[in-house]
């Protein structure tokens, strides 16, 4: 498939933009000023962009707990990002949420969840929303290996087939479920067989090649929205850092240092960085240009949240609606 040069750097800053997010969110965690737990997706990356990128701004995305780059890959507003970390009502879902809780309606971001598989329902009936309004729009859901073990799935992969929903399932296998390898837990060497294919149009990819993915979702996001029902891909990747927190406090021992390192050679990232470096497409001066936006955008980011206000107790019943 042919990609100008122009949207493989659109691809590859989109990418690089949510890269720096997270390692400064890394980097700040032991502070202890973002009062949230965090799930950071260095190393999945490649998903979130080459998937939303093939959305429109009136398209749905629902999410799980490792959320931060679907939310900016969708167009979410990093300010009320980094906000929401630090519980903060300047943060997208007023201070309450935190990162598992990550909304912004704006932009066809329509929650997520940190009930794992919580998103995989809501996601299939945003599907059933469009169908019934009779709207072109897509509803796509994110979720991982360990949502993949949750009923829910099945049952809801059943109703988008059966009505045909224009339902796009991304399943991000990272290999592990906390602390769990997705060999313990999965009879058999792919999720996505388990789906039937006969309504179903499924596909499994390498998660960490932009192209890639960019190349399935253009196809499956044209599926759904001419009408020809839900599809299911598995993306396979790898999640670099630990399941939550800061590095320095996932626990050891259940994932040995070599299979990391060889995953952090598969790094979206760089990868892509290293291909348009040689094809000419990027120059140090670009790529430095880049950092120094992204940079600003974060130290900005980071500044604002720490002057939006606490939530008082007042507004705890802000919020609450009851009839
Ligand atoms: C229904 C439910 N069961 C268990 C948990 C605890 N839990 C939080 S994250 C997580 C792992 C989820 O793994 P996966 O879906 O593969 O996503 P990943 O963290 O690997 O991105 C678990 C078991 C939960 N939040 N909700």
């Amino acid at each position: 498939m042919k990609i100008s040069n122009e949207k493989k750097l659109e691809l590859f800053y989109e990418m690089l933009r949510i890269r720096r997010v997270q390692e400064r969110i890394e980097a700040l965690y032991m502070n202890d000023e973002m009062k949230t737990p965090v799930h950071l997706c260095i190393g999945q990356e490649a998903i979130s962009v080459g998937f939303c990128s093939l959305l429109q701004k009136e398209d749905y995305i629902s999410s799980n707990h490792r959320g931060h780059g679907h939310y900016l890959a969708k167009g979410g507003d990093l300010n009320a990002l980094i906000a929401e970390l630090h519980c903060k009502t300047g943060g997208c879902s007023k201070g309450f949420g935190g990162s598992m809780h990550l909304i912004d309606v704006s932009v066809g971001h329509l929650g997520s969840s940190a009930i794992v598989g919580g998103g995989i329902p809501i996601g299939t009936g945003l599907g059933l929303s469009s169908k019934m309004k009779g709207s072109k729009n897509v509803s796509m859901i994110f979720f991982g290996d360990g949502a993949a073990d949750e009923g829910v799935l099945y049952e809801s992969l059943n109703f988008a087939m059966l009505k045909k929903l224009p339902v796009i399932y991304v399943l991000e296998n990272n290999q592990w479920s906390v602390c769990s390898h997705v060999s313990a837990r999965k009879a058999g060497e792919n999720i996505f067989h388990k789906a039937p294919s006969d309504l179903l149009f499924s596909s499994k990819i390498d998660g960490n090649d932009i192209l890639s993915v960019y190349e399935i979702a253009k196809q499956v996001v044209e599926r759904a929205r001419n009408g020809f029902g839900p599809s299911f891909i598995e993306c396979e990747t790898y999640r670099i850092l630990g399941h939550a927190g800061s590095l320095s406090q996932d626990p050891k021992g259940y994932r040995d240092q070599e299979e990391i390192e060889q995953w952090k050679k598969k790094c979206p990232v760089i990868n892509f960085q290293t291909i348009l470096i040689q094809d000419q497409i990027l120059t140090t001066s670009i790529l430095s240009e880049m950092e120094q936006r992204i940079s600003y955008e974060i130290d900005v980011a980071f500044s604002n949240a720490k002057e939006s206000p606490l939530p008082t107790k007042e507004d705890l019943y802000t919020y609450i609606f009851c009839e």
